[in-house]
């Protein structure tokens, strides 16, 4: 599995030597007596990492000149979700830096990347966002209830690290399926994921 995610990101290296280092400092969190989040989030570092790279490999394949196309009058254009899967972790690390968001006040309209350029260094801006966000929480801010408001009404209120389970990574992930899926309309080849794709196959 090491072998196969070095050979399809080339980030395997660099995750594992970071996961190491989280690895430390979460050590240092449980002999200090603090909470079971902090267990969470060193496994979660760890996931983040490795789909980060798996992320990356998906993105990569987004064609530079169908950025406009869309499956569907009401879906996104293929620019748009890209540039959503490539900020969104990010975002929600800004907003679970304050302890709620206010719906309300935000408008949840996506951004249309420029080019194809722009949603790679997004990416990269999101790695170097969330990795030392979720390495230095303590287990207090992981334990901290975050709250989704709408006005003055609670929609959701919940531990930081269950935010970012569900808001920041599972969100993640359901967006880079349905990419999948763009990419396969597009005739493009679609990577391996977590094993064979129809066009690719790792363990062959
Ligand atoms: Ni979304």
């Amino acid at each position: 599995m090491r072998d196969y995610l070095d050979k399809y990101s080339g980030m395997g290296i660099y995750t594992t030597g970071m996961a190491r280092a989280a690895t430390a400092e979460v050590k240092q969190k449980q002999s200090e007596g603090k909470g079971e989040n902090v267990n969470n989030l060193e496994s979660m570092l760890t996931e983040f990492n490795q789909e980060a790279a798996t992320t990356k490999r998906v993105l990569d394949r987004v064609p530079a000149n169908k950025l406009e196309w869309r499956p569907h009058a009401k879906s996104m254009s293929l620019g748009q979700l890209a540039l959503h899967i490539a900020t969104m972790p990010a975002g929600i690390v800004r907003i679970t830096k304050q302890d709620s968001f206010d719906v309300a006040q935000n408008s949840f309209t996506q951004p249309s990347p420029k080019n194809l350029e722009e949603v790679q260094a997004a990416l990269e801006q999101t790695i170097r966002t969330v990795e030392p966000t979720l390495r230095e929480c303590t287990a207090d801010t992981a334990d901290a209830n975050w709250h989704l408001m709408a006005g003055n009404t609670e929609l959701a209120s919940m531990p930081r690290a269950s935010v970012w389970r569900s808001l920041m990574l599972n969100h993640w992930y359901h967006h880079r399926g349905q990419l999948s899926v763009y990419l396969r309309l597009l005739d493009v080849p679609v990577p391996s994921i977590y094993g064979p794709s129809a066009d690719e196959n790792p363990f062959a």
